[in-house]
């Protein structure tokens, strides 16, 4: 085998490596897989593109013309050699984009699968808000309160234009679509605030189209919703939400869309 071929045997060895030990890895939950996904593209892109700029420069250097004369003297490639030369360089790329892709796609089934037992809210985007409503008829506004531990259905809807509903520290992203019901989920796995935000440009105020995700202990959210009823004068409908479990929030909420 020639030094040339030798090299690109190794590096494919070592990418393939490389894909085989990341695969490995179980996504515990979509933000992890996404920040999992997202280093790996970089990484993919860096390691490729420095491999190809050092072989392209190897040659620029190797078969630089020695006087203005020069016409090259080149054998010509067997049919072999000039398929061996296109379809290796670009069963590396492909590789790594197949790889990746079906990662994607891992990840993308499960930000698009709810899991079950969750906790369902709806949440209406409008010029220039969020109205969010929980299951015991509490009505909030640009403040998505949800309980820790235990995974958050958000149906969304849009009465106007089209909005997003996007949480950056969860990574999660969904559009608010006019005459159309799109969900999405995340799990809050610690008590804390976060940024929710509109990320499609829906008119004036577009950039004042924000609130927050507050994460807290499910007793301190029970106890909210119990003081926010009272508040809003909503009579408790037998159970009270607050305390349906995860068994009966499955019958609820069927999963999925
Ligand atoms: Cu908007």
């Amino acid at each position: 085998m020639s030094k040339r071929g030798f090299t690109i045997l190794i590096l494919f060895i070592l990418l393939s490596l490389n894909a085989f030990l990341a695969y490995a890895g179980a996504i515990p939950d979509t933000r992890e897989g996404w920040d999992h996904l997202w280093a790996e593209v970089l990484i993919d892109i860096v390691v490729l593109g420095v491999l190809f700029a050092v072989v392209a420069v190897y040659l620029l250097i190797r078969f630089k013309r020695k006087n203005p004369d020069d016409t090259g003297s080149a054998s010509k490639l067997s049919p072999l050699a000039a398929f061996g030369w296109v379809v290796i360089p670009v069963s590396v790329f492909m590789a790594d984009d197949i790889f990746l892709a079906l990662k994607n796609f891992d990840l993308w089934s499960h930000y698009r699968n709810v899991p079950k037992g969750a906790y369902e809210l709806e949440v209406e985007s409008y010029m220039w808000g969020y109205n969010i409503k929980y299951p015991e008829g509490i009505i909030t506004n640009n403040e998505l309160r949800v309980p820790v531990g235990r995974p958050i259905h958000v149906k969304l809807s849009s009465p106007d234009v089209i909005h997003t509903l996007f949480i950056p520290d969860l990574r999660v992203k969904w559009d608010a679509l006019p005459g159309r019901q799109t969900y999405l989920w995340f799990y809050p796995r610690e008590a804390g605030e976060h940024v929710m935000t509109c990320t499609e440009y829906c008119g004036t105020l577009h950039s004042g189209m924000h609130g927050k995700v507050i994460m807290m202990p499910q007793q301190e959210f029970s106890k909210w919703i119990d003081t926010t009823m009272a508040e809003q004068g909503i009579k408790p409908k037998g159970v009270s939400g607050s305390d349906v479990t995860p068994e009966a929030a499955k019958k609820e909420t069927g999963g999925g869309a």
